[in-house]
């Protein structure tokens, strides 16, 4: 696919000022903390070589280990990617920038069929990146019966080899869908039985982990590990032995945004750098590398039919029916922080 085509004029008078502003300090320097495996790296340097920059980026493997590095005063971030739920609690606090939309003017190609999955639709504090869901990655050869249920999680002849995300929202919200709640529950009586069904399955698992699970799946180390689907998808194309299912009884859904904390030091080209990632020719090149969805109508039709047809990339109506996206929910998300700790503390 041809990305490095030629700056719009409005692209290079961006570029123009954000280098004018920079140019006694030498070249200006982006830092960026994203979820691993979560962009192409070839574009990065497209848009330093775009831009005369540089990008620094540090990640992280779910929203609250983010959360507490940034509220800690961490990091000097010019762009983070937060899942909506997590935006909404960032914004509440008053940690974020209002996004300036005449520096991000391929905000008209966001998708509106899955601006629902976000918390902040007009892009007013944040631009959705990509949509993403959970589900169970496996070795086919290894786990030929395998279910499309989070009740895998129960079975015994998988003990040790499998894995759930280092995660209280998705790894408590895989337990409510099995019980048939939702994953934004409030219930007390509903939470207590979620979190005796984690530590039932806890028994069986070799670790809470959201990010080596990729790696211990091509290895063989794993044979069963709740994650990402694209994380999931990365690994298969390298290893034909890896499928990836979305549990019948529902799983969540993420739209996971890009948002400019207040202290940025270079809002400039962090609206660039978001601005660039919805170029239709950008997000179409990184999602058909990362695979997961970018929700920008324009690249659409320049990604294989076959990412587009892929019932995990874009789920099917039925399935999406039972799905859920994780809400902030207020002072009530204490709820889960303290069943968290009542897992991690069970023997
Ligand atoms: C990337 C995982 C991103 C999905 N490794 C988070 N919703």
């Amino acid at each position: 696919m041809q990305i490095r085509r030629a700056l719009s004029l409005v692209g290079v008078l961006a570029a123009v000022a954000i280098m004018a502003g920079c140019s006694r300090a030498g070249k200006p320097v982006l830092h960026v903390f994203n979820w691993s495996d979560y962009i192409k790296e070839d574009l990065v340097k497209v848009f330093e070589e775009k831009y005369g920059c540089r990008v620094v980026m540090d990640f992280y493997d779910s929203n609250e280990t983010m959360y507490a590095k940034v509220k800690a005063g961490g990091g000097g971030y010019d762009v983070i990617f937060p899942s909506s739920y997590m935006v909404s609690i960032m914004h509440g606090e008053g940690m974020l920038m209002p996004i300036d939309r005449s520096k991000v003017p391929n905000l008209k190609y966001i998708d509106p069929d899955y601006t629902r999955f976000t918390m902040d639709p007009g892009s007013d504090h944040s631009v959705p990146y990509m949509i993403s869901n959970s589900g169970i990655g496996y070795l086919k050869s290894r786990v030929p019966e395998v279910k499309s249920s989070w009740g895998m999680f129960d079975d015994a002849s998988l003990a040790g080899r499998m894995t759930l995300m280092n995660d209280m929202r998705e790894t408590i919200g895989a337990a409510l869908k099995f019980l048939g709640y939702s994953l934004n529950t409030t219930n007390d009586f509903e939470l207590a039985e979620a979190r005796d069904v984690v530590i039932r399955w806890k028994k069986n698992i070799a670790k809470f982990e959201s990010e080596q699970y990729r790696n211990g799946l091509a290895s063989a180390e794993f044979l069963l590990c709740h994650g990402y689907n694209g994380d999931v998808m990365q690994v298969m194309e390298e290893n034909d032995d890896v499928g990836y299912v979305i549990p019948e009884e529902g799983t969540s859904l993420a739209s996971d945004d890009m948002v400019i904390p207040k202290d940025a030091r270079n809002p400039d080209l962090a609206h660039a750098f978001i601005n660039f990632l919805h170029e239709p020719e950008v997000a179409a090149e990184n999602t058909a590398y990362i695979f997961y969805l970018c929700p920008n109508t324009a690249s659409y039709k320049l990604l294989d039919a076959e990412v587009l047809e892929d019932p995990t990339v874009v789920l099917p109506e039925a399935l999406l029916a039972k799905c859920e996206v994780i809400r902030d929910l207020g002072e009530l998300n204490e709820k889960y922080t303290k069943v968290w700790d009542e897992i991690k503390a069970a023997q």
